[in-house]
Parts: structure tokens; C-alpha cells; sequence
């Protein structure tokens, strides 16, 4: 061999050794309980991730607080911005593929994302009514197989300065992969756009469709709840089916949606909801082993499913399930029931918090909230908003969730409150007498009620279990969960031991049920190993909560130690380090003080 070759050939067979040495176990972990490692798919927080079908853990990027006027960002202009640049080419994003677009247009690639905030190029390459995967499971086929007199549903799309092709593609999906016989009607909401093509090119455009499809435009702009209110008030059909204006629906999505509401019409039902990528548009079917809650903030939050329900998912993983919570955009709901229940809090601004008050209120007022795991409909998930907040984004955003809290929540209302200054701040500007009105009017359930049957896994404080601080006595420092940029959990990692803040903090706060299980914000638990036969004193956790023995610990008030059941060791910290278990000693080491924080 010459000797360029030869360097190349030694160079190749490292790589390939590497290759082998990170894939091979890689490739095996697969097969393992995936749900040790992750939390959740976080979404609208701070950091928006998610875990990708190969089970890798995928930083998105950032949201609240992040929304942006395209008109205040370099080189958009307001011709570039009324301009319909859709120009579609038959087979680009065929079968739900990513886009490729050419080098020589990356310049321009990159300008046009700030319009959208995705890759509007990308999108405008991809054909109105492109294929995607059929992405059900097998018995999902023959369960639908077979279905006579299911309601007819009216889709009501809102949008507001939603890009040309997102926004046709999304009817384009439901008209191409809907019976017939089951779509009464399409209905449109502009709320106040200002981009030409919305207007008369789309009222032209819709002229042709196969179902009868109409735009209702508000004057002004009112926000997503008061434009779907709009839609719903028109809708003749018996069932209302709400898609965000950016999805795509996959064969077969309707039919259980309309199955549920039609067999229970206080059934309230969502869609898997699949994966479009903002950058690419490539289709990636999600996770169906997945339920809708909520964090400390309020704040959606996917979360694996645990413990018995994991078990009944997998047992029967084709009827619809109950969740907690909805994401919001993506549901059917019984018409009548709709109006019944007190459709939406009309005070709601522009985004936000919705989707809470809708789940907390069919959940306690005598209905259900269920995903249909057969039905999948894919959603843009973008970074960032592209429009504006008139008011801020906090202003709106809190300003709704204090609505929420007051309304539903009972004493976690004064929870909430307590830890999140900015809510806090803008609770006495709301009205809500007319919505504690309504609660009464239909004898809803309390909160209580709700976290106990509902979601008896939840992580909130009650009077049943511990809520505070886990202080190190010798230190006085407090167990931490790992933090980024101060405030914002991690999914997972290490616990750490830090000086333990004046004001208590929400990342140095702990639950601890009667079970022994301490969790916090984000469904995530302080974790120990079993046997680890490598480290004499193993770090001690914070991993998604699984319902494992290792998760499982007993604090001894007379000797403050804590035991960590599975293993028999104690959790200790030498100095003040992070916390760790290693054989029980009742040194000072291991001696803890549970600090109760009052919360309501
Ligand atoms: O002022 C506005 N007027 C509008 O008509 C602001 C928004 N909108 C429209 C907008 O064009 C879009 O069609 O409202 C819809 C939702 O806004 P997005 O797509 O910018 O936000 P999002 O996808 O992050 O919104 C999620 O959270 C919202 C909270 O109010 C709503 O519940 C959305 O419906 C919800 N989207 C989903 O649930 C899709 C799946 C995401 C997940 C998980
Ligand atoms: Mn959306």
C-alpha cells in the first residue's frame, strides 16, 4: 500500500471499530424499558424536547418567551411576506421524506424561515396533497374495518398569518384521508391576517375543493379561543373537530375520533400527535405510550406512561385512553356537548392555557378526556412563535392560566400563586365570576377530586404527603434537582446539593407520598441502583418516575435518616457534595431534615 492509502485504511478501520463498539450496545438498549431514561416529549417551556423514535433525546429549542414579529427581523419585508412563493415539485416530501433543498439557496432558505418560523421553502417544494406512511399499528386496520352511522364532523381550522402551503396541506390531508360521507364541512377562521394570499386567493381557492369549505374572518385579532368560538358557532355538524393550521392527517385518523364521541358524547378525543420537523418536513410518527399532564408551572407536558397504566396500554393498545390533559389544538368533541360545558372562557387572549381549562372542566364536570392511539395526525412543532403577543407574552400567557387557577383549581390555585410570581401578579385582573358561575351550574367535581382519580401519579403537594425541602443537617444544604439557567429543570441527571435559597425555590422542592416515593415537578423521583456491585456509594438520581423499588425510600424521624428500601443503604452527603446511598452508618453524614413548606 502507498502510504496516503495506508493512512486512510488505518484511519477507516478505527472509525469502523468506534462504529461497532457505540452501535452494538446502542442497538441493544433499544429492546430495554425505554422510560428510565427520559421524562417526557417537554413541550412549550422553556426548552421544547423530545425523544425520537430511536429513544435519542433531541434539544429543540426554545419557546416562551421567544415570539417574534418576522417584520422586525433582518431582510423581511412586507412585499417578501405577502408574496405566495408556493412552488411545488411532484415528488419532493413524497411518503411523509424530508425536503432537500439545493446549497445554492441555503441564503434564501434562511430568510424565509423567519416568516414562519419553519422552512417555508421547504414546505412550498412539498405538493398540497403529498403521501405519507400509513403509520397505525395492525389492529388498528381491522378495528375500524367495520363501521356504520358515525356522526358527521365539521373541521374548524383558525389561523392567523399561517403560510400558504401549511395551511392547504392541512385541508388537503383531511379531504384525501377522510370518508366522504363522514365531513360535513370545512370551516376556516382568519383571525385578522395580514398577508394578501389569505384573502380573496383564498376564498377562490377553496371554491374547488370536494367539501363545501368556507373562511369566516374576524376584524380583529382575537386570539385562538375567541376565533375557534367563531368557527364552532357556525358549525352544523354534530361533532366539531379542531386541527391546528399547520397538520397533516394519516389514513384512518377520523374514524376513531368520531367512534369514540359517537358511542359517548362527553368523550372529548385527540389524535396521536405526530411529529412534522420545522426544518426538514419530514413525517415521524410519536409515541403512543404517552398521556397528557401538566407541570408545577402550568405548563403541557407529555409523560410516559408508568406503572399499572403502562401495563393496560400495552395489554390493549388500540382503544382510546384517558389522559389528564390535552395538548389543545387537535381534538373532537360532540357539538351540543361542546356548548353544554360552556365552550371556551371567551376572556382568553390570543394563546394559551386552553387546552388546561378545557381538559379540567370535561374531566370535572362529567366527561373524559382520551387519546385514540389509532388515530394519528401529524402537528409543525416550531421553536419559536411567529406572530405577535399584543401585550407580551407573559401578560397574555399568565393572564390565562391565572383563569385556570382561579376557576378549577381550589387550593392549588393559591399553589400556583405562591411559586409563580408573574401569575401571581396578574390574578386580581381577572374576571372570572361568570366562569365560577358556570362550575356551579353543572355541579363540577373539585380539583381534589380530579388529581386523586384522575391522575393519582400526579407530583403536586397534598395534605396526604410530604411538601418541602430535603435539607442535609450537617450542611444544611438542600437536595436540588439539576437546574439550567437557574430555574428550568433538566429532564433527568444527577441530584446535587446546594445552599438552600432564602425564598424557597421550586428546583429545591420535593414530595414525598406515603408510599415512599419522593417526586418533584416534571413526573421525575429521586432514583438509587439496586445493587450497583462497581461503586461503593452510587450518586444518587433524579430519573422519570417508573414505579420501581429503587425509587422507594423511608425516612426514620428518630434517627433522620433515610433508607433506601431496594438496596438497604442510606442516602448520605461527606462535606456537602451531592447526595449518594452507601451503607448505613447513622453518622452525621446521613442524618436529613424534612422541612415542611406550607403551600396554600
Ligand atoms: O392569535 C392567534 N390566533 C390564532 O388563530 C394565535 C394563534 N392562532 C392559531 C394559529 O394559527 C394556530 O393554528 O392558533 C393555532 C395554535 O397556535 P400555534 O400553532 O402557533 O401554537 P402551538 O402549536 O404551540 O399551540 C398549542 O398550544 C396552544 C395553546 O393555546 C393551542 O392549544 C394549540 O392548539 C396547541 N397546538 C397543539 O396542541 C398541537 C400539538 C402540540 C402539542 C403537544
Ligand atoms: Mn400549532
Amino acid at each position: 500500500l502507498r502510504k496516503p492509502c495506508r493512512t486512510w485504511s488505518i484511519v477507516l478501520s478505527i472509525v469502523l471499530f468506534m462504529g461497532i463498539l457505540f452501535v452494538w450496545p446502542w442497538k441493544r438498549r433499544e429492546a430495554e424499558d425505554p422510560r428510565d431514561d427520559y421524562v417526557s416529549l417537554r413541550l412549550l417551556d422553556n426548552q421544547r424536547d423530545y425523544i425520537d423514535r430511536k429513544g435519542v433525546h433531541v434539544v429543540v429549542g426554545h419557546y416562551i418567551g421567544d415570539s417574534v414579529d418576522p417584520l422586525k427581523t433582518p431582510n423581511i419585508t412586507k412585499d417578501l411576506i405577502n408574496k405566495n412563493m408556493f412552488d411545488p415539485r411532484p415528488f419532493e416530501g413524497k411518503n411523509g421524506g424530508p425536503v432537500l433543498v439545493p446549497a445554492k439557496d441555503f441564503y434564501k432558505m434562511q430568510q424565509l424561515f423567519q416568516i414562519n418560523r419553519f422552512n417555508l421553502m421547504a414546505s412550498d417544494r412539498i405538493p398540497l396533497n403529498r403521501s405519507l406512511p400509513d403509520v397505525r399499528r395492525k389492529g388498528c386496520i381491522t378495528r375500524y374495518a367495520n363501521l356504520s352511522n358515525l356522526p358527521k364532523t365539521s373541521i374548524i381550522i383558525v389561523f392567523h398569518n399561517e403560510a400558504w402551503s401549511t395551511l392547504l396541506r392541512t385541508v388537503y390531508s383531511v379531504i384525501d384521508r377522510s370518508p366522504r360521507n363522514l365531513l360535513e364541512e370545512i370551516i376556516f377562521v382568519d383571525d385578522n391576517s395580514d398577508r394578501d394570499f389569505l384573502k380573496d386567493a383564498l376564498d377562490e381557492h377553496i371554491k374547488n375543493l370536494k367539501v363545501p369549505t368556507k373562511v369566516l374572518r374576524s376584524r380583529n385579532r382575537i386570539g385562538l379561543v375567541n376565533a375557534r368560538l367563531l368557527g364552532a358557532n357556525e358549525a352544523k355538524g354534530e361533532v366539531l373537530t379542531f386541527l391546528d393550521a399547520h397538520c397533516e392527517c394519516t389514513v384512518g385518523w377520523l374514524e376513531p375520533l368520531l367512534e369514540a364521541v359517537a358511542k359517548n358524547r362527553t368523550r372529548v378525543v385527540s389524535p396521536v400527535i405526530d411529529i412534522i420537523n420545522d426544518d426538514t418536513f419530514s413525517y415521524t410518527r410519536s409515541f403512543e405510550l404517552h398521556w397528557g399532564a401538566f407541570n408545577w408551572d402550568l405548563h403541557f407536558r407529555w409523560l410516559a406512561l408508568n406503572g399499572r397504566l403502562f401495563k393496560e396500554r400495552r395489554d390493549n393498545i388500540v382503544e382510546p385512553f384517558k389522559t389528564p390533559a390535552m395538548a389543545g389544538g387537535l381534538f373532537s368533541m360532540n357539538r351540543d356537548y361542546f356548548f353544554e360545558l360552556g365552550s371556551y372562557d371567551d376572556q382568553m387572549k390570543i394563546w394559551g392555557g386552553e387546552n388546561l381549562e378545557l381538559s379540567f372542566r370535561v374531566w370535572q364536570c362529567g366527561g373524559s378526556v382520551e387519546i385514540a392511539p389509532c388515530s394519528h395526525v401529524g402537528h409543525l412543532f416550531r421553536k419559536s412563535s411567529p406572530y405577535t403577543f399584543p401585550g407580551g407574552v407573559g401578560e397574555i400567557l399568565y393572564g390565562n392560566l391565572a383563569r385556570v387557577a382561579l376557576v378549577w383549581m381550589d387550593e392549588w390555585a393559591e399553589f400556583y400563586f405562591k411559586f409563580n410570581a408573574e401569575a401571581a401578579r396578574l390574578r386580581d385582573k381577572q374576571p372570572v365570576r361568570s366562569r365560577l358561575a358556570l362550575r356551579k351550574k353543572l355541579q363540577c367535581k373539585s380539583f381534589e377530586w380530579y388529581l386523586d382519580n384522575i391522575w393519582p401519579e400526579h407530583f403536586f403537594p397534598k395534605d396526604d404527603r410530604f411538601f418541602g425541602r430535603i435539607v442535609h443537617d450537617s450542611s444544611k444544604k438542600c437536595i436540588m434537582r439539576p437546574t439550567t439557567k437557574g430555574t428550568y429543570s433538566q429532564p433527568s441527571g444527577y441530584a446535587v446539593l446546594e445552599t438552600c435559597m432564602l425564598r424557597p425555590i421550586l428546583s429545591q422542592m420535593f414530595v414525598m407520598t406515603k408510599d415512599g416515593v419522593i417526586m418533584t415537578d416534571e413526573s421525575v423521583c429521586l432514583d438509587a441502583p439496586e445493587n450497583d456491585t462497581q461503586h461503593k456509594t452510587p450518586k444518587v438520581k433524579i430519573m422519570a418516575c417508573s414505579g420501581h423499588n429503587k425509587q422507594k425510600w423511608q425516612y426514620d424521624e428518630q434517627t433522620k435518616t433515610f433508607l433506601h428500601v431496594s438496596s438497604g443503604m442510606c442516602l448520605q452527603s461527606k462535606n456537602g457534595e451531592g447526595p449518594v446511598i452507601a451503607a448505613c452508618t447513622r453518622n452525621v453524614d446521613q442524618k436529613w431534615l424534612l422541612e415542611s413548606i406550607p403551600w396554600k
